[in-house]
């Protein structure tokens, strides 16, 4: 749990349950991306945001069942999964102020997070790219005889591409140990994806029919996204591929950019927040004083992260051609490095 690090400075204790975790994660997801929100807003940042506000189950849920050495791949909605494998709020804002501080060195921004050093090898625009790195990397633990996994998230509008059955088959049949996890918000930008799939649940019928193990969760249970996540972790680690479907849902717009959308009523997310948010659903299992702990922590380490963001170096122009190819870096464990 890189990520409870930071909560820890502000005396928020232990995190005894799954419950606490999942919580403050969750909540420290939503907080760090409310303020790239409102810095966006205020001018402050440019470039674009794709907000996770009310999916972070699916980002805490996974993440808590996994290990320090596994690695995970992310799309252009990857604040949650960068934040849940441990990259810190500092990284993850700096990089939106385009600061050295920031996790890409401030030469990435949204969709270009990633940090290696704690195994989250990284954001990416092109929708489904990631579902081919996380099979590859996978497969190396494996003939590297570790047994870390690797984990891909993609949305519902990356399964509609071809590298899904490719990145899917490819781990089956070398028998590399990856989880897929499909985010369904319903949306892939403007088109539903009930238009293309069918209801959610579907995307899980297409994997199994590909004989890989799938399960579906509906993400307004954290809990259970968590259980299910764990149950998967474990058999994949024993070699095997396998997949879940999270059904979430995408409380804002697609991104800042889209702003004046009309394909779906204006006031629909906000409204399933006031009844559905899963942050909210956990409230009844943690004591009132322990939800003042993790909220407090929460929000003054996202106050520092601000801080140190806005105060970060501006990255040099003659740095501008450093990490543009892999000619040196880390090795497959993150630790070696590549000469
Ligand atoms: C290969 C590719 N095709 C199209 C796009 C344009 N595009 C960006 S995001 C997006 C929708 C992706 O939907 P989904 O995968 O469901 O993720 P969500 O945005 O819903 O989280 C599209 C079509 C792209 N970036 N890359
Ligand atoms: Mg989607």
């Amino acid at each position: 749990m890189r990520w409870a690090q930071d909560l820890r400075r502000h005396s928020v204790g232990d995190l005894a349950t799954v419950e606490e975790q999942l919580f403050a994660l969750m909540l420290l997801i939503r907080s760090v991306e409310a303020a790239i929100e409102r810095t966006h807003r205020a001018a402050k940042i440019t470039g674009s945001f794709h907000s996770s506000l009310g999916q972070e189950s699916c980002a805490a849920g996974v993440s808590l069942a996994l290990r320090d050495d596994d690695i995970v791949t992310s799309n252009h909605r990857g604040h949650g999964h960068a934040v849940g494998k441990g990259v810190s709020a500092e990284a993850v804002i700096a990089e939106m102020f385009r600061r050295t501080n920031g996790s890409s060195g401030g030469r990435g921004g949204s969709m270009h997070i990633h940090n290696r050093s704690v195994g989250f090898y990284g954001e990416t625009a092109i929708v489904g790219g990631g579902l081919g790195w996380a099979s590859g990397a996978a497969w190396t633990r494996k003939r590297h005889g570790s047994d870390a996994i690797a984990v891909a998230y993609a949305g519902d509008g990356a399964f509609a591409n071809g590298i899904f059955a490719e990145a899917i088959r490819v781990a089956d049949f070398w028998e590399a140990p990856c989880l897929f996890v499909c985010e369904n918000n319903g949306w892939a930008h403007s088109m539903p994806s009930d238009g293309v799939f069918g209801p959610a649940g579907s995307i899980t019928n297409v994997v199994s029919a590909m004989n890989v193990r799938s399960e579906f969760v509906d993400g307004r249970d954290a809990v259970k996204v968590y259980e299910t996540g764990c149950e998967l972790v474990e058999y994949v680690r024993t070699g095997k591929p396998a997949f879940i479907e999270v059904a979430v849902h995408r409380v804002k717009a697609h991104s800042v950019n889209d702003a004046d959308y009309r394909y779906r009523p204006k006031n629909e997310g906000a409204e399933w927040l006031r009844e559905y948010d899963p942050i909210n659903s956990l409230r009844a299992s943690i004591r009132v004083e322990q939800q003042h702990a993790i909220e407090s922590a929460v929000s003054a380490v996202v106050d520092e992260a601000l801080e140190a963001a806005s105060n970060g170096a501006l990255p040099e122009t003659s740095d501008a051609l450093r990490g543009i190819y892999a000619t040196r870096g880390l090795g497959w464990d993150g630790r070696a490095e590549i000469r």
